[in-house]
């Protein structure tokens, strides 16, 4: 071990002077500001606990759940706990150790714990979403490189995740594989993932030939849609069902709502707040963006009617109405929500006894393609007809209509985006490639007429 070289490498990540901290509850945490050297110097603790305890040891980068300009540091130990208390004494010393003292503590710590340098280490790190999370496990990096440790930076993790990994890799396997790839997608099996505030969901499946299914919001509208419109012939309740969707509904799940169906379909402007309100001009009004934002809003006419035929009506009638009841609670009424869109939908399709394939089959996608251009100002481009239409620049939505004309099934629309600096572009078309090929004929024409900046969009994908 060159301690020159470590004196050298720590001045880089220099403690500022009289900085107290202590490993805590659960290790260090403080202002992200003043982790630096905190960081650098338990990359050094977990080489040598490494070294002593012959196993991987990990280092993670969280501070939980304080305030965001926090961050904080814990190591964990070979069978995936907590740091063992009298190394936490150890890493305490160590970082608030003054820069002169550095070397001398290390020593300590070697000498005490009986660590034998010849001995191999290996560190696992992860870290959280933290802006700063990022630096500070590089800084922890540097400590684990400069004693020589190998590492694998497994980057964003959870806490849990980076216990198991440590687990796993000292029990060769034994306790699980050291995998964070999640779940394994057995072909047919059914699957379905939320966004980040789980306020959107979507189902999917591979397929026994390894191709990938997506179920989106239209096609849970569909599904949802079908089953209440069932059970209210089936007590004879002729409630007002109406759909809500937006431009980017695919066009066979909207043919297949209006003609197969029989169900009235709506489109509305892009965003929860406008497919909301008109949902609620229904006794029942079904909202799905093909997103994955939905939900379904009952009338507290509709509600109250079938409550009282929950009450009334007898036998099979009398379950189907207690059912629909029931339903009404299962759903968000405030917002869509992914949790019980799921619940719904694992419901629905249990009674219904139906598998994803089936449901999938309900109708088929037509190919589509979303693509994004850069303009200067996209507020040059105004929409009408749900954002169907453009009204400006002059000659866009001529250009459209032109391109749209030139493939089967098709369709194509733009629209500034609400959440980025963009302009977005949809197509869809009878297949993959007129779609793409649509897609960026679109483009080039936003380009053109729409102020366009940098790049002109290139064909392909
Ligand atoms: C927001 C909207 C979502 C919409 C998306 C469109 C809510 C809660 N979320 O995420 O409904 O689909 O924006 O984004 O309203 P864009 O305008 O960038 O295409
Ligand atoms: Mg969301």
């Amino acid at each position: 071990m060159d301690l020159d070289v470590i004196t050298k490498y720590s001045a880089l990540h220099a403690k500022p002077g009289g900085l107290i901290l202590q490993y805590g509850t659960a290790g260090f945490r403080t202002k992200a500001e003043h982790l630096d050297h905190v960081m650098f110097r338990m990359g050094l603790l977990a080489v040598l606990r490494s070294k002593q305890t012959k196993s991987t040891i990990g280092v993670m980068v969280t501070a939980s759940h304080n305030p965001e300009e926090d961050n904080g540091v814990k190591l964990v130990d070979p069978l995936g706990e907590m740091l063992a208390p009298s190394w936490e004494e150890h890493a305490t010393c160590l970082a608030n150790a003054e820069e002169q003292d550095m070397q001398r503590v290390l020593i300590g710590i070697i000498e005490k714990e009986a660590v034998n340098l010849q001995q191999d280490a290996f560190v696992v790190i992860g870290r959280d979403t933290r802006p700063s999370s990022e630096k500070l496990s590089h800084s922890v990096i540097d400590g684990v490189t400069i004693l020589r440790g190998q590492f694998h930076d497994y980057g964003l993790l959870t806490t849990p995740q980076l216990h198991y990994m440590v687990y796993c890799r000292n029990t060769s396997g034994q306790y699980g594989k050291a995998t964070i790839e999640g779940m394994e997608m057995k072909s047919n099996e059914r699957c379905c993932s939320f966004d980040g505030d789980a306020d959107r969901i979507v189902y999917y499946y591979r397929d026994a030939d390894g191709h990938f299914h997506l179920i989106d919001g239209d096609k849970i509208a569909t599904l949802i849609s079908s089953f209440l419109k069932e059970l209210l012939l089936e007590i004879g309740e002729n409630l007002n069902i109406g759909v809500v969707q937006t431009a980017y509904a695919n066009g066979s799940s909207t043919r297949y709502l209006e003609e197969v169906m029989k169900v009235p379909v709506y489109c509305t402007k892009t965003g929860v707040k406008h497919l909301h309100h008109k949902a609620q001009e229904f006794d029942i009004g079904i909202y799905f963006e093909a997103n994955g934002h939905g939900t379904v809003l009952f009338s507290k006419v509709a509600e109250m009617k079938i409550k009282q035929l929950a009450k009334e009506l007898e036998d099979n009638k009398r379950k189907v109405a207690k059912m629909l009841e029931n339903i009404i609670d299962l759903f968000n009424q405030a917002a869509g929500d992914a949790i019980s869109d799921m619940l719904v939908t694992e419901a629905i399709l249990a009674l219904k006894g139906l598998t994803i394939q089936q449901w999938d089959a309900l109708y088929t996608d037509l190919p589509n393609r979303q693509l994004k251009v850069k303009v200067a100002d996209r507020q040059v481009i105004n929409t009408t007809d749900a954002e169907r239409q453009a009204v400006t620049p002059p000659g866009l939505q001529e250009a459209i209509n032109g391109l749209v004309k030139k493939y089967r099934l098709s369709r194509a629309f733009v629209r500034p985006s609400g959440t980025e600096d963009v302009v977005r572009v949809y197509a869809e078309a009878d297949s993959q490639e007129s779609a793409d090929s649509l897609a960026h004929e679109v483009s080039l024409a936003v380009f053109q007429l729409a102020g366009g900046v940098g790049e002109r969009p290139q064909p392909g994908f």
